[in-house]
């Protein structure tokens, strides 16, 4: 068979990379041909995506990949979610695009709740509350900058502007969307009485693009720019985790995922919404993916607690990578310390270390002073609540969760992996580490037709990498 090329284009917060795939119709291999760091930056009292600059990183990936003399079937882009930029009707970005760990949204379920209850909206969209969603973003604009609200043409999410500014098309893609907490969960279309009811505007709203389709191809500009010829740039799971849970190579009901990076998130994949009292009572969402699946999940914060120290102590001199903090965290005679990762205080603290320090000293556990402690506060607090919300999921589904498959970054933490096993009690079976690249690529293939369906694909990722094994202990 004649080997195909697609490129993936991933905008996760611990980095930004582009990564060339090579598929010959049995596995798919990967190279990384493009890696930057993503920096959002704090302006005043506002924190933002730096998007010119990635939009530059990207086109620099794109000039490597032209320079590669290779011919690419496609190109698909992903990033996290619920993140938006505003365009007016010349296509001018109104504003740098605002970082989700922004305060802004801060009160905002305050307002909104006068409205409409988070009962009401929750049956609606299935959405989990978070005030980082883009419904609550969307309703501090409202307050806080309705001028450039009134000025937005289009509202696209960050892998549709991205794509914007490749094709010239607007579309909002849909795993992306679902995201939002601004679509109905079971009709997969904008809630548009709910959205008016809390007089948000739906004129800005585009269209909906399911992922496997052909976006538009690269404007001329661009071409020239780059280099490259006229590829097109398709739909894909544009939201990192809908295409990290497509290359989740799950093997039935029994397993759950724990899509592991600057996030946990931790879920099973089903045909249909969940939307119940359980469901909204334990706060899990119904996030979209591929085919139509539902990605019944829980965000929970998760190795960015680590990355933040690795930051913190590296700016005070002490140079540490993850290796070493992840040894140091298994190494401890004092295991005791446990934070909640879902507290407040660390979704965007000035001071990781102090912030953890502070939960645990309220807390009555004492301080914890060594690397080694602070981060096995964390690693301790990460493993309860997987294991707490994997018997939720149980609840909740009926299933019984046998396997945990762990994908992502975060895999290469074996002391993770491990204790996420050991105290869950469940095996956990860990690859592929790209599997956000992956699924992207994958939903290429399937639109391309090299690939049936995302069953055969997950056949072809089991062809393509070795899990690795954690018993309990
Ligand atoms: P995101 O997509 O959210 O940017 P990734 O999936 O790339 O995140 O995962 C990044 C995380 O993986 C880092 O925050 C770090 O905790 C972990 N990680 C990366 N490399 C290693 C390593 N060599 N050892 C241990 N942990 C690692
Ligand atoms: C992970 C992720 C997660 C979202 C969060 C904002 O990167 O996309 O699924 O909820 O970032």
């Amino acid at each position: 068979m004649t080997l195909i090329y697609n490129l993936a284009a991933d905008f996760g917060a611990s980095s930004g990379r582009l990564i060339l795939s090579k598929f010959d119709g049995d596995k798919i291999e990967l190279e990384e041909i493009h890696r930057f760091s993503n920096d959002p930056v704090r302006i005043g009292s506002r924190f933002y995506w730096d998007f010119p600059r990635l939009f530059h990183e990207l086109k620099n990936g794109l000039k490597k990949a032209a320079l590669k003399g290779i011919d690419i079937s496609g190109i698909g882009i992903d990033t996290w979610g619920v993140d938006y930029g505003l365009i007016d009707k010349n296509g001018d970005l109104l504003s740098n695009p605002i970082h989700y760990r922004d305060n802004r949204t801060d009160n905002i379920i305050d307002d909104i709740e006068k409205i409409m209850s988070f009962e009401e909206i929750y049956k609606v969209t299935g959405i989990q509350y978070l005030q980082l969603n883009t419904l609550y973003q969307l309703y501090a604009d409202l307050k806080f900058r309705p001028d450039i609200l009134e000025k937005a043409d289009a509202l696209l999410f960050m892998p549709d502007l991205f794509n914007f500014y490749l094709t010239g098309q607007k579309y909002n893609e849909y795993t992306i969307a679902s995201t939002s907490q601004m679509l109905e969960v079971f009709s997969k279309t904008w809630a548009l009485e709910m959205l008016e009811k809390l007089s948000l505007p739906t004129k800005i709203l585009q269209k909906i693009i399911m992922p496997g389709n052909i976006i538009g191809k690269l404007t001329k500009d661009i071409q020239e720019e780059t280099g490259l010829p006229d590829v097109p740039v398709m739909s894909v799971g544009s939201h990192d985790t809908a295409s990290a849970v497509a290359a989740t190579p799950l093997e039935g009901e029994n397993c759950a995922y724990i899509s592991s990076g600057t996030w946990s998130l931790l879920g099973v994949e089903s045909k249909e919404p969940i939307v119940n009292e359980d469901s909204l009572k334990d706060n899990f969402t119904n996030e979209g993916g591929l085919e139509g699946r539902i990605r019944f999940l829980k965000n929970i914060n998760g190795l960015w607690m680590i990355q933040q120290l690795k930051k913190h102590w590296q700016e005070h001199g002490i140079d540490v990578g993850y290796g070493e903090i992840s040894k140091a965290a298994a190494a401890v005679k004092n295991d005791g310390f446990i934070i909640d990762p879902n507290d407040k205080s660390f979704l965007a603290p000035l001071n990781m270390a102090t912030a953890v320090q502070q939960y645990c000293i309220n807390n009555g556990q004492g301080e914890p002073r060594e690397i080694g402690e602070i981060a096995r506060a964390v690693y301790n607090g990460l493993a309860r609540e997987y294991k707490a919300r994997i018997s939720n999921l149980e609840e909740i589904t009926g299933r019984k969760i046998n396997v945990i498959n762990m994908v992502g970054g975060g895999i290469q933490d074996e002391f993770l992996c491990q204790h996420t096993a050991n105290i869950t009690g469940k095996t956990v079976l860990a690859g592929p580490i790209e599997a956000t690249a992956l699924g992207n690529i994958l939903a290429q293939l399937i639109a391309l037709g090299e690939i049936n369906d995302l069953s055969q694909g997950r056949e072809i990722v089991k062809n393509s990498i070795t899990q690795k094994k954690y018993t309990p202990q």
